[in-house]
């Protein structure tokens, strides 16, 4: 069977000057010290921030690969204040659920040196949330079509905003209060599209503390063959 859609055509790809080896050696070194210095943050200022930065953040996550180019996602950015109210109440139901109950042990076990509870005061304390759907199907010509690599894609995506957001010097936090369903009727979102996660976003607070945790040693990460 022959495919519906003939091949794009080819355009020159310009979007990479070349560097010379040493550069890219400094610069690879840079990027990794200053990721490094990310954490997720869990107390936030209420400074603002300003839309177009949180705009531009998102545009860089709209770049992600996905599959069949389907960019499969939908990104809601949350400042209303009323809005962040509701969405903290509704995630708080579901965290008191999980951490009194719902989940096993071993979870518990696992989120221990996090000090992590039911409390999120981040969700209201934090200038922005954004809200990441992930569209299982979309619509092509009228006709509901698959999504491949739907959380493949998305989870690119999610890191790209995580990166640029840190690149530009404001803190977040992946949170995913579980189920999430509450979110698709707080921020008026069709069924078909599942929340992926919300992130947290702004400057962390006066006196913000992470918990002392290490990062694995890279020859445990990584291998070279
Ligand atoms: N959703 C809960 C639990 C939680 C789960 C994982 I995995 C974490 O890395 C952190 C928390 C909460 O947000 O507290």
């Amino acid at each position: 069977m022959t495919p519906d859609s003939p091949p794009r055509r080819q355009v020159p790809f310009a979007g990479l000057p070349r560097v010379d080896d040493a550069e890219l050696c400094r610069r690879a070194a840079e990027v990794a010290a200053d990721l490094r210095q990310r954490r997720s943050v869990r107390h936030f200022s209420d400074r603002p921030v300003p839309d177009a930065a949180i705009d531009d953040c998102v545009r860089a996550a709209l770049s992600a690969p996905s599959g069949a180019n389907q960019q499969p996602w939908h990104f809601v950015t949350v400042t209303d204040p009323a809005i962040k109210a509701r969405i903290r109440d509704a995630a708080e139901e579901e965290e008191r659920a999980f951490y009194q109950g719902r989940a096993p042990a071993a979870w518990l076990d696992a989120l221990g040196p996090l000090g992590t509870d039911e409390h999120k005061p981040f969700l209201e304390d934090a200038p922005c949330l954004i809200v990441i759907f992930a569209q299982m199907f979309g619509e092509h010509d009228g006709h509901k079509v698959k999504h491949y690599y739907v959380q493949e894609s998305v989870g690119i995506a999610t890191g790209i905003l995580v990166t640029a957001l840190h690149q530009v010097g404001l803190a977040s936090l992946t949170h995913t209060p579980s189920p999430m369903r509450f979110l698709n009727e707080i921020l008026d979102r069709p069924s078909s599209e599942r929340p992926f996660l919300i992130l947290v976003v702004g400057h962390p607070a006066d006196g913000a503390t992470v918990p002392d945790i290490e990062r694995r040693p890279f020859d445990s990460s990584v291998t070279r063959r």
